[in-house]
């Protein structure tokens, strides 16, 4: 890892002595790809809408490319891959002058990002990462630090049970960076107390439908759950719902944890059905914008850009609701 970030950081400092502005002429140039005069063009290529997570950072990035004056072009993949790389396909033929994109999975991107490197149109990351060793392939990724959420939710359940805790996992969109992550700084911190094991785990597409089939399933065949730990706010709102049907109280009969904090979450947090949630920021907009215009005039930027977060107990969550944007 620091060896990519170091080799990242060479790259940039090399840029800069060179000028070797990968993008567009830039903001200024007046012979921008694609754009006219000094605006930009970003083309976005969207996950999705699969949580209230991606709603709201969907809202950002539109507001604020429209508050920085720049002209989104922006497109849903529908959580798919094959149409996110389609996106940006045609971004690069459109000649845009910045593309920025959310990537549904890790892996798979080394050709498309390829394809915008040679026709000098920079790419940032926002929100997922890749997993590439071609760090030359994108100029910086924003987003939050999903090992460390999923941390944040271990250690809250280690403090927070005694004696043999079953635990079933709700997992986002397999391969997912937030999958990934999620699962990995789980496990670290559990591992702590032998007493708490995952004895099933399974993705729900970090979906509220996903999530209440997949824990339908677990509360057929598992005998014993005294744990729900949700990679999203969404996919444990779906658990509620199967919670109940089954004759359940969440929160109560069945603990549950999950990760992003949106206003639906902290709501159910707030009631006394969700016990813990871990934030994840998706108000990545403003940032965003601001990096592209830097990446776009062919300025350094750092090769990381981690978004700052905390987590909240039901007592936070009453306190906070009322102030939450979304
Ligand atoms: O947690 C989930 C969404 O990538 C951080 O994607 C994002 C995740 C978020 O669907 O709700």
């Amino acid at each position: 890892m620091l060896k990519k970030i170091t080799t990242a950081a060479s790259v940039i400092a090399l840029c800069a002595l060179a000028a070797c502005g990968s993008g567009s002429g830039g903001a200024g140039s007046g012979t921008g790809n694609g754009s006219s005069g000094d605006t930009i063009t970003m083309g976005f290529a969207q996950v999705g809408a699969e949580s209230g997570w991606r709603t709201a950072n969907t809202k950002s990035i539109q507001d604020e490319a429209k508050a920085a004056g720049i002209d989104l072009k922006f497109s849903d993949a529908q959580q798919k891959q094959e149409n996110q790389i389609k996106a940006i396909r045609s971004y690069i033929q459109q000649k845009v002058d910045v593309i920025a994109f959310s990537p549904v999975v890790e892996t798979g991107w080394d050709t498309v990002l390829l394809e915008a490197k040679r026709a000098n149109i920079p790419v940032i990351l926002t929100d997922r990462a890749i997993d590439s060793d071609d760090t030359s392939l994108y100029k910086t990724f924003l987003g939050s630090d999903f090992v460390e959420e999923g941390r944040k939710a271990g250690d809250w359940l280690v403090q927070n049970v005694n004696g043999p805790t079953n635990v079933v996992e709700l997992q986002g969109t397999t391969g997912a960076a937030p999958a990934i992550d999620r699962k990995k700084g789980f496990e670290e911190k559990i591992a702590a107390k032998p007493d708490i094991k995952v004895v099933a785990s399974q993705t729900g597409d970090f979906t509220r439908s996903g999530g209440k089939q997949v824990m339908e399933a677990f509360l057929k065949s598992q005998p014993k759950i005294d744990v729900v730990y949700a990679h999203n706010d969404d996919m444990g709102l779906g658990a509620i719902e199967a919670i109940k049907a089954a004759g359940k109280v969440p929160g109560k009969d069945i603990k549950i944890i999950t990760v992003d904090a949106v206003k639906d979450g902290m709501t159910a947090l707030a009631n006394g059905e969700i016990n813990f949630i871990v934030e994840c920021n998706p108000l990545l907009g403003k940032q965003l914008m601001e990096l592209a215009k830097k990446v776009v005039k062919g300025e350094e930027v750092p090769a990381r850009v981690v978004t700052v977060e905390g987590t909240f107990t039901q007592e936070q969550a009453k306190a906070a609701l009322p102030q939450r944007q979304y």
